[in-house]
């Protein structure tokens, strides 16, 4: 039995803060450790620089108690873990460059036993990448996980859902792999620290694969869903009807049509297996196109309604990524509203519940941010974007009058 007395996490975003407030929680000295100094002063107020349920309340505790500090330099510890972002290139390739900063950020404090483990998403063969950065900068180091093994490196790749986090954290299933087995078994050591769920041990290659997996499963699915909405445009089918009769097959679930899908994972992670055997990955890569045209389509749906007035009122409900969250980040909602603003000539209102001030995406158009009553009276046009709890609740009476485009099916 390993015990860890203390972890370093480097990177302290949405998955990295509530991953070591966690850590901090199950009793573990915790060293947060971010390039943003305003993150990192707001951590040690006690607070956290992003929303995400319950995890206010959390940092509250494990700061005032103590046991997580945040820095923008990495410190000694039993375990580091790496949680920085690995956005794509232009050309869908990852970019390592945070990886490889974070792993040569904490070369410096490596101590012989230590265990490093990398839960960014990354592409196959990243974690080798990771011990080649090492060992670079600490040549002393060369042993991982083996005979007279100087140190343990593993990937863990994170799995949880915005808004669900902290939760998901504690009770989903882990894939660890160690870049030996040793290493695994390591890793396996330090998140039992805090975890309900299992851990399952695999080298670090098949780890990278199956988180890829994982998301390029939801982006094909979501795109079966996307594809079946257009052919039903074309065949005159309502599409929800459609999928909600199909899913009374014992056997069949189709998931939910949409304007594209958002966010920093699912539209992001399918591309790094694309780029690592661009000819094999074909269905992956037509997903990923599929859904990517979708807002495309919407786009044209409105022009074509607008086209039908003289200088309407477009009001777009909903900006986020996904409903009832407050993230912005790639959302195909946003990048709509923006287009629109742009291309069309009316005006344009949006309305979006969970944030207080106009994004800077639209900083430079003439969209207005207002609020639901004010975009339901004054619009000709609704264009629904996002499944938030407070449009579900929009009356029939409310849109009657109005041309309404619901992208979610919501209002059926
Ligand atoms: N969407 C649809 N139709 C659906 C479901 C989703 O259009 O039926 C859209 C959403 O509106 C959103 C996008 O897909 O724009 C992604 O939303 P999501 O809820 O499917 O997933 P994320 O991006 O919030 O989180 C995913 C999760 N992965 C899986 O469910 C396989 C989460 O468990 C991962 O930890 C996370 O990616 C991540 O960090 O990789």
């Amino acid at each position: 039995m390993h015990t860890f007395n203390s972890v370093c996490v480097v990177g302290l975003g949405y998955i990295g803060l509530p991953t070591a407030a966690v850590f901090a929680k199950a009793g573990l000295s915790v060293t947060g450790v971010d390039v943003n100094k305003n993150a990192v002063e707001t951590i040690n107020s006690g607070k956290a620089h992003i929303v995400e349920v319950d995890l206010d309340g959390l940092l509250q505790g494990v700061v005032s108690a103590g046991t997580l500090k945040a820095q923008t330099e990495p410190a000694e510890a039993n375990a580091f873990v790496i949680a920085v972002p690995t956005p794509f290139k232009g050309d869908h390739a990852a970019d390592l460059s945070y990886v490889e900063a974070a792993t040569r950020s904490i070369a410096p404090y490596v101590r012989p036993g230590n265990l490093i483990v990398l839960e960014s998403t990354v592409p196959p063969g990243a974690t080798d990448k990771m011990v080649e950065w090492l060992e670079a900068e600490r040549p002393d180091l060369k042993q991982v996980g083996g005979a007279g093994t100087a140190y343990y490196a593993a990937h863990c790749p994170e799995r949880v859902l915005p808004g669900r986090v902290l939760i998901e954290l504690v009770q989903n299933d882990r894939i660890i792999g160690g870049m030996t087995e040793a290493c695994a078994e390591r890793a396996q050591a330090l998140y039992e620290t805090f975890l309900r769920g299992e851990c399952f041990l695999t080298n670090a290659r098949t780890a990278e694969m199956a988180k890829l997996s994982e998301n390029a499963f939801r982006d094909v699915n979501i795109a079966f869903a996307n594809e079946l909405s257009l052919i039903s445009d074309e065949l005159d089918i309502d599409v929800w009807e459609l999928i909600r009769l199909a899913n009374r097959h014992p056997r069949v679930n189709i998931l939910q049509p949409g304007p594209g899908v958002g966010g920093h994972c699912i539209a992001v992670d399918p591309w790094f297996i694309v780029d690592a055997v661009p000819q094999t990955a074909k269905l992956i890569r037509t997903a990923r196109e599929v859904n990517d045209s979708k807002p495309e389509t919407v786009i044209n749906k409105v022009k074509k309604a607008v086209s039908r007035f003289k200088d309407p009122i477009v009001a777009c409900l909903g900006l986020a990524f996904k409903a009832d969250i407050d993230d912005l980040r790639s959302s195909p909602a946003l990048d709509i509203t923006v287009r629109l603003a742009n291309e069309l000539e009316c005006k344009v209102l949006a309305v979006e519940p969970n944030i207080v001030g106009l994004p800077k995406a639209l900083s430079d158009t003439e969209v207005q941010l207002t609020d639901l009553t004010n975009a339901l009276e004054q619009a000709d046009i609704i264009l629904l974007l996002v499944d938030h709890r407070e449009f579900k609740r929009v009356p029939a009476k409310s849109r009657s009058e109005k041309v309404v485009i619901d992208t979610r099916g919501i209002w059926r």
